[in-house]
């Protein structure tokens, strides 16, 4: 076992194109980010997990390695941490403990899974430590289970998009069995994130929201299944496999209750939307991708119901300054967009942003934190032993 301190990177991520599918097992189109969570590690002779946070607003947390980790209060950061170790346990019931020290550059509560960046992280410190490696594709399914640990119904793609994502890159990720396609990000497109300054916690006020989506897409799932004469496990990418969209959708038009059919229709054409977005950014067309982004967030919005007005309203901004298109990205309630420009339009969307949107919330002087062009980056990474964060 390794003795010296050793270091892991693990990028947060955007989701380009795919919301709130993934639990539905329909693929999406994320890409790593450039902003990460860092956790400098030493291997203990004991069981123990010692965790300090250099962010000041998070308090030391310790648990110990056993079949059953008991989890801090709800909210508590350090439950990610515990999430990673309970998903590994009963795979490596001997592995020992770390102390580990934890610092992130990617906003809190963000759309941007800084909190499956904490999960993954941590798992690979674990098992750096330990030294046990487990294969990407196993890791990522381990720990997106995992993470239930905290208490959301969450789909896979975070921790299989940290841990897989390539350089340049964004990915295709489908599920069961679980795959990553890597499509090149044209070089003259550029994505921006902006958050919207309203927190969208997750493990806090908004999981209730949040876990009531899967349930009513799952019920609306069977719904349309038996009127098709299926199955009543017959899952979403089965459906779709076994007619055309539009006549699924027509058949949910007809016989669901008008709520379960709008979360249908937001599942549904959102999983094509994927498809055509990757074809789209494969033949660099700005425009249809642009286009795409549009109709996901207008579908997030009215059918899914996870939008926030404050999102609207940057998603507006965005395109009013140049953007191809934008959307909500990641959960929702809350969170950041994601647009679309040229690259040389960038400037242009950044600056209309900070005038109309957060100078006027008073927070111009943070704009280089809440707003940036995000890099298309690889996945997450133990580095060089004895280096040190930052
Ligand atoms: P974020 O944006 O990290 O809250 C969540 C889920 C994803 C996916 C998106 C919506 C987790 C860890 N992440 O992401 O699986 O369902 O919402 O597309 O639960």
């Amino acid at each position: 076992m390794g003795k010296t301190p050793a270091l892991v990177r693990a990028p947060g991520r955007v989701n380009l194109i795919g919301e709130h599918i993934d639990y539905c097992g329909l693929s999406v189109l994320p890409m790593a980010i450039q902003r990460n969570v860092r956790i400098v590690f030493h291997p203990r002779t004991d069981r123990d997990v010692l965790l300090v946070n250099r962010d000041p607003g998070f308090g030391p947390s310790t648990f110990t390695l056993s079949e059953t980790i008991p989890p801090a209060p709800a909210g508590d950061w350090g439950n990610y941490a515990r999430a990673a170790a309970q998903a590994l346990v009963p795979r490596f019931p001997d592995l020992r403990g770390i102390d580990a020290q934890v610092e992130s550059d990617l906003p809190i509560a963000a759309g941007l899974s800084s909190s499956s960046a904490l999960v993954v992280a941590m798992a690979l410190a674990i098992l750096h430590a330990n030294d046990v490696s487990v294969a990407p594709l196993e890791l990522m399914d381990l720990l997106a289970r995992g993470e239930r640990y905290v208490g959301t119904a969450g789909g896979g793609m975070d921790q299989s998009i940290i841990l897989g994502a390539q350089a340049g890159c964004a990915s295709r990720i489908d599920f069961h069995p679980l795959r990553l396609t890597p499509t090149a990000v044209p070089a003259d497109w550029q994505f921006i994130v902006a958050w919207s300054m309203v927190h969208a916690e997750k493990s806090g006020a908004a999981r209730q929201e949040y876990n009531e989506r899967p349930r009513q897409a799952d019920e609306a799932r069977r719904l349309v299944a038996a009127r098709l004469g299926h199955p009543e496990d017959t899952s979403y990418p089965a459906l779709l496999a076994a007619a055309p969209a539009p006549e699924l959708l027509e058949i949910a038009g007809q016989s669901l209750p008008v709520v379960l059919s709008r979360r249908f229709r937001h599942v549904v054409t959102e999983a094509v939307r994927v498809h055509q977005a990757e074809a789209a950014m494969a033949r660099g067309d700005l425009a249809v991708f642009g286009q795409l982004l549009d109709d996901s967030h207008q579908s997030l919005r009215d059918d899914y119901e996870v939008s926030h007005a404050e999102l609207d309203h940057l998603v507006e901004l965005a395109r009013e300054a140049g953007a191809a298109g934008a959307r909500l990205t990641g959960a929702g309630f809350g969170g950041s967009i994601v647009a679309l420009c040229l690259a040389e339009r960038a400037p242009q969307v950044l600056t209309a942003l900070r005038e109309r949107f957060y100078a006027p919330r008073g927070a111009a002087a943070d704009v280089e934190r809440y707003a940036f062009t995000a890099a298309p980056s690889p996945g997450a990474e133990v580095l060089t032993p004895g280096a040190s964060p930052g």
